[in-house]
């Protein structure tokens, strides 16, 4: 055999086992064998390596770029009184929670996230309603909270749980990504933007920015991070608010 056929076989079965193990497959039902995860287990961390080497980054772009003003969808200010008290005393009670397929359960406050090692971008935000606008992002990445957290070996997805309820419904917001889009580099729990602390409207104190996605998947006012195998228990099954009242795709990204 070949070299270059060698190579290509390879990469073939990296990609068929990541797809298996790194939750981007599908979530209508067709879950693996546990029996099957357990043996791969092994060589798994490898394989997300592998895989997430050859991921995208999404362009960067110079600070001149960004826009003067950055449109509002959706909240713009979560309605209760739970949201008015972590306001009044500007998130000093707030924690995040990582929980669910974790080895250790934790909560983070507002001053230990920005105490981990901090990552800006300036990037793009497309809303699929017709927008986009450029900001810069500051904060830390997913990656370096779930490290502290652990993950279970059946982890397969996390689920950003939201401190508002969509007046559309009375659900809360809430959206999910797969290990893959958990752990790229520009993943990130932010907390800042355009070099002030996160304005309200754009979810403070802590959102999701997943520059490989698109809009809806940047979950504002995030205080909890649930890791799961899977997503049909929460809210109707589809992983995520829009996805649930709209159909809208889950997998949305590049
Ligand atoms: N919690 C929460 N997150 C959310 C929304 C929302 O209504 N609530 N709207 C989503 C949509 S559709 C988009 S386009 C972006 C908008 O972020 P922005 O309001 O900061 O522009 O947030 C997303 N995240
Ligand atoms: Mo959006």
């Amino acid at each position: 055999m070949s070299d270059t056929l060698t190579r290509r076989s390879i990469l073939g079965g990296v990609a068929a086992a990541g797809t298996l193990l790194g939750g981007c497959g599908r979530i209508d039902g067709t879950t693996p064998a546990p029996q099957l995860l357990d043996l791969a287990d092994g060589f798994s961390r490898h394989v997300q390596r592998l895989l997430l080497s050859g991921r995208p980054l999404v362009r960067e772009l110079p600070t001149a770029q960004i826009s003067p003003s950055f449109p509002i969808t959706g909240t713009s200010m979560p309605p209760g009184e739970a949201y008015q008290r972590l306001l009044a005393n500007t998130f000093g009670s707030w924690s995040l929670r990582v929980d669910g397929l974790v080895d250790r359960p934790i909560s983070l406050t507002l001053a230990q996230l920005k105490a981990l090692p901090a990552r800006t971008q300036v990037t793009l935000h497309q809303c699929d309603e017709g927008w986009s606008a450029v900001a810069q992002w500051t904060g830390v990445q997913l990656s370096r909270v779930l490290e502290l957290s652990g993950l279970k070996k059946n982890a397969r997805y996390c689920v950003f749980h939201c401190l508002d309820i969509a007046p559309l419904d009375g659900n809360y917001y809430y959206e999910s990504l797969d290990l893959l889009d958990a752990m790229h580099p520009q993943t990130i729990l932010a907390y800042g933007m355009n070099d002030q602390p996160l304005p309200v409207e754009h979810g403070a104190p802590l959102r999701l920015r997943v520059e490989l996605q698109i809009g809806y998947k940047n979950a504002k006012y995030v205080d909890r991070i649930e890791v799961v195998d899977s997503l049909q228990p929460i809210g109707k099954g589809r992983g995520g608010w829009w996805e649930d009242f709209d159909h809208a795709i889950w997998y949305a990204g590049q």
